[in-house]
């Protein structure tokens, strides 16, 4: 499998985009700060997604964090400490901004999370749509005890992710839970050995671009508008997206392979 290095017209500072076949790896590459978010990473992942968004080879994509440490340990506190109201506007509207745009990507993300997962690195894990986490991974919403409420999406993915009563205890005490709680309680999809977390993440990705990307892109967006509304609503935008996928020559592939007992040749059209 060839393996390439991406080069982006924009020059990335703390983040490498990687492409293998049909798979980017995004990787925040900040270890000496435990991949904290800083404005300019926040910024390089944006480049990097637009890079995937527009990429129609690439079917999925996993994020990571470089080290074996921390996935991501939150937000800069560093560059934060000192920011005035309008700084920390534009450094909330650009975290947000990213994390949707993941959430929202037209293509699915696997998180794989080796260590620290805390604050702003536990809510970009649950902007991605899969978590596979390492035994050595560590999950906290620690933003409470530095006098703030968690401000890129934590307050509102949490709940929505492993409930209410477990959310508001984990983001009022701010405690800080191993990868086997976080498998307990429905954060992570899957723990793995360290050494295995990329291989895995890899044979995720692998079993999503076996089938139809357009098929799971659409997957995608019915799943996450469905969530927003009420049932009736939610049945109206699988119905549309049900739909869609009859204007794509993978749906006559797929059924014409089955019917001809064949392996499917999707092209992602
Ligand atoms: N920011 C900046 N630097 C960090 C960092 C962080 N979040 N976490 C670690 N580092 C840096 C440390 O300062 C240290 O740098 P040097 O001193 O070597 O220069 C280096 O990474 C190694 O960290 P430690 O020496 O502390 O390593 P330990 O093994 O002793 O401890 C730790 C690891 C992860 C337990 C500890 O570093 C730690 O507690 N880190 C902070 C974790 C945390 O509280 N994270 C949550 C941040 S709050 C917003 C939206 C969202 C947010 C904010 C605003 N708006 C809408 C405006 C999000 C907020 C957060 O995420």
């Amino acid at each position: 499998m060839e393996i390439k290095n991406v080069i982006l017209e924009e020059e990335l500072k703390n983040v490498t985009l990687e492409k293998e076949g049909n798979l980017a790896i995004i990787t925040i590459n900040r270890p000496k700060a435990l991949n904290a978010l800083n404005s300019d990473t926040l910024k390089d992942l944006d480049v990097a997604i637009t890079n995937i968004e527009n990429d129609n080879d690439i079917y999925c994509v996993i994020l990571t964090g470089a080290g074996e440490k921390s996935f991501v340990a939150g937000a800069d506190i560093a560059e934060m400490k000192d920011l005035d109201s309008k700084g920390g506007e534009e450094f909330g509207l650009l975290g947000n901004k990213v994390f949707r745009r993941l959430e929202t990507l037209n293509k699915p993300v696997i998180a794989a999370i080796s260590g620290f997962a805390l604050g702003g690195g536990c809510e970009l894990a649950m902007a991605c749509d899969i978590r596979i986490a390492s035994e050595k991974a560590k999950f906290a919403q620690p933003e409470a005890g530095l006098g703030i409420t968690p401000g890129f999406g934590g307050t509102q993915r949490l709940p929505r992710i492993v409930g209410l009563g477990k959310a508001k205890e984990l983001i009022y005490t701010c405690a800080m839970i191993n990868a086997e709680e976080a498998l307990r309680i429905g954060l992570v999809n899957k723990v793995v050995p360290l050494e295995n977390l990329m291989d895995e993440a890899k044979k995720m990705a692998a079993a999503i671009n076996a089938n139809a990307p357009i098929a799971v892109k659409l997957c995608k967006d019915a799943i996450n508008r469905g969530m927003q509304v009420d049932m009736d609503k939610a049945i109206e935008i699988e119905a549309e997206d049900f739909g869609k996928c009859f204007d794509s020559e993978d749906q006559v592939e797929g059924m014409t392979a089955f019917l001809e007992r064949r392996a499917k040749n999707f092209k992602n059209n």
